[in-house]
């Protein structure tokens, strides 16, 4: 690919949301080895170094050519001193020798493979390293451990979880959730989300929306496929957490994505026969059948556009349509509403381009929210 010529291009934008970022990253080599920095950083809780890390890897991956010189970065937005080091050392001797410390470190090593189990986070991830642990064998085998139910399954269905999701399982399992959101609810809306609407060919997980227009019945829609899939034996696991949302109160800002909606974190089980180009991997395809992680989240149909939004991703570019808001707009965006704090009133939304006419940006398809 050509050099990215340092002034042809318009300016960047430093928000992701202002960027169009499609699945074709052009600075892979650059992007990977930011994504371990932030993550060791992450580890060690030095979050505004994480954050860092991932702004520029984003920026990165929004570029429409490779970087090939320093120079050629000289212009855009979110690179600090030290991600031009590692740039730097990447184009001269094609790997970062601080990455490859860092992925040859035990304590990052073990962190990323108790992390990279369903109901682990780093903070469990950290107390069982500090008690010496070191392997999956060695956390099973410590009997002073209490694993939740949650955790319990990601060890049980840890080889299938741990393997991508191909397009073809996504939509095969897109037929299953929606002929049980139909089976029970005709008029029921049901809609792809996360990183598969974003033209991903891979995700660790399958993401879905439901709604429907009857007000106060988003909640039984979920229950409806709880019941419908555990009659049909498919649903291994199932994690549901009850509404919280309450409109009375003002949107709060967080940088977690987390909202207050009705939803549940599903293990379900896909059978071969279900998908039309078979299995991803071989493992599966021999048993007939793969478990799959599956989020399922009910938001009211007035709150629909900014769940779907949300729940759209990438976390990034979440992230900076809310600093967006904020900062350029006195406006407070979440999962559930934006608010206008000079007017002082809530702005209606039925779609996400009324979100982006609102906030007075361009319309991003979520094909280019790669960020
Ligand atoms: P993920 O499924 O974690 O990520 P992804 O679909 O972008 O990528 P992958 O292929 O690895 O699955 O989350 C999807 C989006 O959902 C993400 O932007 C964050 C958002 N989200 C919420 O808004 N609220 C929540 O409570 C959760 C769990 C996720
Ligand atoms: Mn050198
Ligand atoms: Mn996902
Ligand atoms: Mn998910």
């Amino acid at each position: 690919p050509e050099d990215c010529p340092p002034t042809a291009e318009a300016a960047v934008s430093k928000y992701a949301c202002q960027r169009r970022t499609t699945t074709g990253n052009n600075n892979k080599i650059f992007t990977d080895a930011f994504e371990v920095l932030a993550e060791s950083y992450q580890f060690n809780e030095l979050e505004s170094r994480c954050l860092g890390f991932r702004r520029a890897a984003s920026v990165l991956k929004s570029l429409p050519c490779a970087v090939q010189s320093l120079e050629s970065t000289h212009n855009l937005p979110c690179l600090g001193e030290h991600a031009k080091v590692v740039i730097e050392e990447i184009l001269e001797h094609g790997l970062s020798f601080e990455v490859e410390k860092i992925l040859s470190d035990e304590r990052y090593q073990t962190l990323k493979l108790f992390t990279s189990v369903f109901g682990v986070g780093p903070k469990t991830a950290e107390k069982w390293y500090r008690r010496g642990l070191r392997s999956f064998s060695d956390i099973l085998a410590d009997s002073s451990i209490h694993l939740n139910q949650m955790q319990q399954n990601g060890f049980l269905h840890y080889g299938d979880i741990s393997r991508a999701v191909s397009e073809a399982e996504a939509r095969a399992l897109t037929s299953v959730i929606d002929e049980a959101v139909h089976a029970i609810t005709p008029d029921a809306v049901l809609t792809l989300t996360g990183g598969f609407r974003r033209g991903k060919e891979f995700g660790h997980d399958v993401d879905f929306i439901v709604t429907t227009p009857e007000p106060g019945k988003e909640e039984s829609l979920l229950h409806n496929i709880i019941n419908i899939l555990t009659k049909q034996g498919i649903l291994l696991y199932c994690e549901y957490q009850p509404s919280t949302f309450d409109m009375s109160e003002l949107p709060i800002q967080r940088f977690e994505a987390m909202d207050q909606f009705a939803k549940c974190f599903l293990i379900v089980r896909l059978e071969s026969s279900r998908v039309e180009e078979g299995l991803h991997g071989d493992e599966g395809d021999s048993r007939g059948w793969r478990a799959v992680r599956v989020d399922v989240v009910s938001p009211p149909l007035d709150h629909y556009a900014f769940a779907l939004l949300g729940w759209s991703g990438s976390t990034m570019f979440d992230r900076d349509l809310r600093r967006f808001a904020r900062v350029e707009r006195r406006m407070l965006l979440d999962n559930h509403c934006l608010y206008d704090k000079t007017k002082k009133e809530f702005l209606a939304a039925t779609t996400e381009k009324d979100i982006f006419t609102h906030l007075g940006l361009e319309y991003i398809e979520p094909w280019q929210r790669n960020a």
